[in-house]
């Protein structure tokens, strides 16, 4: 049987899952993108000393590996080239409706009915691959509008202003504020630094790959898989474990942690500003070579005293004190809970997805949800995107979704969605495992919903490989042609 699938996104999942539709023979899909390029979230951030960090060999798909890497964990702009490659190489492109913001999704007559600015069209399976670190959160701060200089968020980075002759303010001090403070240290005329809350920093110095390793990566393609296996094999038993369950691998982390402080900053005024209230991995890992020698620079400073006000020429906080800055960098993370919104999606009986996750998202094994046949989401709530890479993530999701995709396309079934209580059964159990991970020692983080509890898998990153590998179609409303 014929089968026409819509995927949301042209992002890491959503190039995934169409290479994994090809790979199945299925051709007839689109792949609706908003933006005019792939690469989603290595799209739309360029902000300086972007990087991702997870191993390069394994930041890429296990089917399509990548010797050109330039470094241990790989610069920004070169994830961005592989994924602008990868969509090229693999024919994808001609599948991609760049411009094509999807507005609404109605399952209507056993069908996806998709509105975008071409019309309203019909799909057998809806796929969405929006990301979840999309939409960013601008901080809540009284005048921040009436600051005069350029301001901008780091995920919407303006390249036409220039740095090296501006003092910058820069809010935030997650993975995105160490990676750019880093980067802007000693190239700017001054750098201040404002930090809510200090968090741990792992040391990890991003060791450049030589041109002999690229040209015998080149040459031995096994060489990369090896690379791909032993990182896989690293981040999964290590970084994939430690914060889900006390053990040696979160002892290591954390006192990896605590040393690197001690040892980096000698100032005993700045390691007390310096230090975090929580226990490291509480809130995302961070991971960075010279962020403790940046700060500790003439021209770099931290400002803790909290933030009170933005004025036309800089920041006030409680102590008094204005801050005169250029041009403020607001690094203050994203709403990790909009998921697919503020695209609206509705299931059977006229039930939204926003009716659906009232007490906050929630979903069978991160992919389904109840009340929405032949809908799958890839980066869906509870995905395992605290403890793991990313790439390997999509790629089981997609294989997932491929299973289901099977059955429909040999005819056996129609439709399947995720029964209510195997979705309670399994978001419960979720629930009941949260406190031994570190999520939940006591610290404000993006990760945590509505209820306070992490919006993780609770379990070791390879649990969530196996729960995909085996479907329980015993969880699903499953309908057949003859019903
Ligand atoms: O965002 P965050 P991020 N006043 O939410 C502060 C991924 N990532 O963009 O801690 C003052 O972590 C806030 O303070 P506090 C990675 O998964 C990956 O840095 O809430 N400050 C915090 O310091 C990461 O976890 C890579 O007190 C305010 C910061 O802003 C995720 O993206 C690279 C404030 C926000 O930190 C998000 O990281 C970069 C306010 N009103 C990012 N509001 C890779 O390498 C917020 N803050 C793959």
């Amino acid at each position: 049987m014929g089968i026409r699938v819509a995927i949301i996104g042209a992002g890491m999942s959503g190039l995934c899952m169409a290479a994994k539709l090809q790979d199945a023979g299925i051709e007839d899909f689109t792949v609706f993108e908003k933006a005019d390029e792939v690469g989603g979230t290595w799209r739309d951030n360029t902000y300086p000393g972007l990087a991702c960090d997870v191993p390069s060999r394994y930041y890429a798909y296990s089917f399509r590996p990548n010797p050109e890497w330039s470094h241990m964990m790989p610069p920004g702009p070169e994830v961005f080239r592989y994924f602008r490659q990868f969509a090229t190489e693999r024919g994808i492109r001609r599948h991609i409706r760049f411009g094509a913001d999807v507005t609404a999704a109605r399952f209507r007559d056993g069908k996806w009915w998709l509105t975008s600015p071409a019309g309203v069209e019909e799909f057998d399976v809806l796929v969405t691959a929006t990301g979840f670190l999309r939409v960013p959160r601008y901080p809540d701060i009284l005048g921040l509008d009436t600051f005069t200089g350029p301001m901008f968020h780091s995920s919407r980075w303006d390249h036409s202003v220039s740095l090296s002759d501006k003092r910058i303010g820069l809010i935030g001090t997650g993975s995105t504020g160490v990676q750019i403070t880093s980067a802007l240290g000693g190239n700017v005329r001054h750098l201040k630094v404002f930090q809510r809350t200090p968090q741990w920093i792992c040391p990890w110095p991003n060791l450049r790959v030589s041109e002999h390793t690229k040209a015998a990566m080149r040459r031995w393609t096994w060489l990369n898989s090896f690379g791909y296996w032993f990182w896989g094999g690293f981040v999964r038993s290590i970084f994939g474990v430690a914060p889900v369950r006390p053990g040696w691998q979160r002892w290591l982390y954390q006192t990896q942690c605590h040393w690197n402080l001690r040892l980096s900053v000698r100032d005993k005024e700045l390691k007390k500003k310096l230090t975090p209230p929580d226990q490291p991995m509480c809130k995302r890992m961070i991971f960075a070579g010279h962020y403790y020698r940046t700060v500790q620079r003439p021209d770099v400073e931290i400002v803790t005293d909290p933030i009170v006000e933005v004025q036309p020429r800089g920041v006030v906080t409680a102590d008094g004190t204005l801050h005169e800055v250029d041009l403020l960098a607001l690094a203050t993370g994203f709403d990790f809970h909009a998921y697919v919104r503020p695209l609206t999606i509705t299931g059977e009986h006229g039930r939204t997805l926003d009716d659906a996750w009232a007490d906050g998202p929630t979903a069978y094994r991160a992919v389904a949800v109840p009340g929405f046949p032949n809908m799958f989401m890839l980066m869906g709530p509870h995905a395992p995107v605290g403890n793991n890479s990313l790439v390997p993530v999509a790629e089981d999701q997609a294989d997932y979704v491929m299973w289901w995709i099977d059955q429909l396309r040999s005819g056996r079934i129609v439709s399947a969605a995720p029964t209510e209580a195997a979705t309670k059964q399994y978001n419960d159990a979720m629930k009941a495992a949260m406190p031994r991970t570190v999520w939940t020692t006591g610290c404000r983080s993006w990760y945590l919903g509505k209820d306070g509890l992490p919006e993780l898998f609770p379990w070791e990153a390879s649990r969530y490989a196996e729960l995909l590998r085996s479907p329980q179609v015993s969880d699903f409303d499953v309908r057949t042609a003859a019903v």
